[in-house]
């Protein structure tokens, strides 16, 4: 151990001195690193399922494959498995929850009547371990969305209970960020659209910002919630039309002052979000990203350090956008053990981030400028190969957690104590 502290920091040392050379200060990359707050989305640990028994299939276009075993049945034991993920990934993040998870204590509580106490064990469990939470209302997975239809469905009574369950949300959301002295951000998404052509494509829009408008007229402290709707292409079942689309929310969240979230795979295949953040944040005040990953048709896959990754933390960081966006993991995969899927994702999006902030910006901004294509091309691509696995394992160990793979070996044993011993 002694000796592998001793390469870590020798490795470390030379390649601060490298990045030095072109005015890249390490140092200062890894305290702003850790100032960063990854939200984790608690659905990864149970497939979406949630614990309310309403509905025993997830519905609204997204889809969860594989069965793993080990899946978390109750609170407790996806805090726990929560709590062994956020052990092996540095720094202080957040969790994300979904209206499913409340904690009723057996009792049928509907989503529309859904209180801050029934998420009152996930504050508690919050404030003890030192994490904010967010949030997000449910508009899927239950018996009142089973033709496709939530905020912009034409009966107004379906409409009306979705409105009502908007509204609880963000009271929810409002007490988490009372409680935890940290805003909670509530992200509205629903899956309102058709599979075929839609004769009438304007009519559930507009019943769509009426809804929202009125979801969003009690005013609550922004310093305790604060709201953000997420648009999408297609989801399965509704390909050719989806009500709340991207350029929907963007005109809705920029005129009424709210937070847009961009969901990596919520666009065409050739659109990349990291392309979009400077013109969204052209206009909107902040952020909210859905880390995700694209793949074909499927949004929903664990995130890696993958292109689009890389360019969207280099945009962050290279347009000092961190501080106006809100970063959150949103995937599910059931055929991988669920920890290591939350570990995975989170520590390829901070080291992601990590590499973006060791770049020397100034010098490539000045390279543009003077119309130096060339030296900033090729500054670009040597930066590729510099040593920042050696800044990202530096950072582990001075975190106090594993280095490296060395973190598979705790899921593993985590697995066999644990998550194999929950039949299901
Ligand atoms: C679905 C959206 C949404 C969900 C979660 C579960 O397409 O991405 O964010 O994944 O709310
Ligand atoms: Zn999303």
């Amino acid at each position: 151990m002694r000796h592998e502290a001793k390469q870590i920091e020798e490795a470390y040392e030379l390649a601060r001195n490298l990045y030095g050379q072109w005015g890249v200060d390490t140092e200062e990359a890894l305290s702003r690193l850790e100032s960063v707050r990854i939200s984790l989305h608690c659905w990864q640990g149970d497939d979406v399922s949630g614990f309310e028994r309403a509905s025993d299939q997830l519905t609204g276009g997204i889809q969860v494959t594989g069965n793993y075993p080990g899946r978390a049945r109750n609170a407790d034991e996806l805090r726990a498995d929560l709590e062994m993920a956020l052990s092996l990934i540095p720094g202080k993040h957040r969790v994300n929850l979904h209206a499913i998870y409340a904690e009723t204590g057996g009792a049928r509580v509907d989503r529309n009547e859904l209180q801050p106490e029934h998420f009152q064990r996930w504050v508690d469990w919050a404030a003890q371990q030192g994490l904010g939470l967010d949030f997000n209302p449910t508009f899927f997975s239950h018996p009142m969305s089973d033709d496709g239809f939530t905020l912009s469905h034409p009966d107004e009574g379906v409409r009306r209970f979705w409105i009502e369950h908007g509204k609880a949300c963000r009271r929810i959301a409002a007490h988490f960020g009372k409680q935890l002295g940290t805003p909670a951000v509530d992200n509205i998404w629903i899956p309102d659209g058709y599979k075929d052509n839609p004769v009438d494509r304007f009519g559930p829009r507009k019943r769509l910002v009426q809804a929202l408008d009125d979801i969003l007229s009690e005013k609550l402290p922004p310093e305790h919630c604060v709201d953000a709707v997420e648009g999408k292409l297609f989801g399965i079942g509704s390909e050719s039309y989806v009500v709340g689309s991207h350029e929907f929310y963007m005109g809705y969240a920029i005129s009424r002052g709210i937070v847009l979230c961009l969901d990596v795979g919520h666009f065409h295949p050739t659109e990349t979000v990291s392309s979009k953040i400077s013109a969204v944040l052209a206009f909107a005040p902040k952020l909210l990203l859905h880390v995700s990953r694209p793949v074909r048709w499927d949004s929903d896959h664990v995130v890696i350090v993958d292109d689009e990754l890389q360019a969207i933390m280099h945009e962050l960081v290279r347009g000092e956008a961190l501080n106006r966006t809100y970063l959150a993991l949103d995937y599910f995969d059931a055929s991988i053990n669920r920890v290591a899927a939350w570990v995975i994702g989170s520590r390829s999006t901070l080291r992601a981030l990590l590499c973006a902030m060791l770049e020397p910006t100034d010098t490539l901004r000045q390279y543009e400028l003077d119309k130096d294509y060339t030296s900033r091309l090729a500054l670009l691509e040597e930066f590729k190969a510099y040593p920042h696995s050696a800044v990202w394992d530096y950072y582990c160990f001075r975190q106090g957690v594993p280095v490296r793979e060395q973190w598979m070996p705790e899921v593993r044993r985590y697995e066999q104590e644990v998550l194999s011993r929950r039949a299901m």
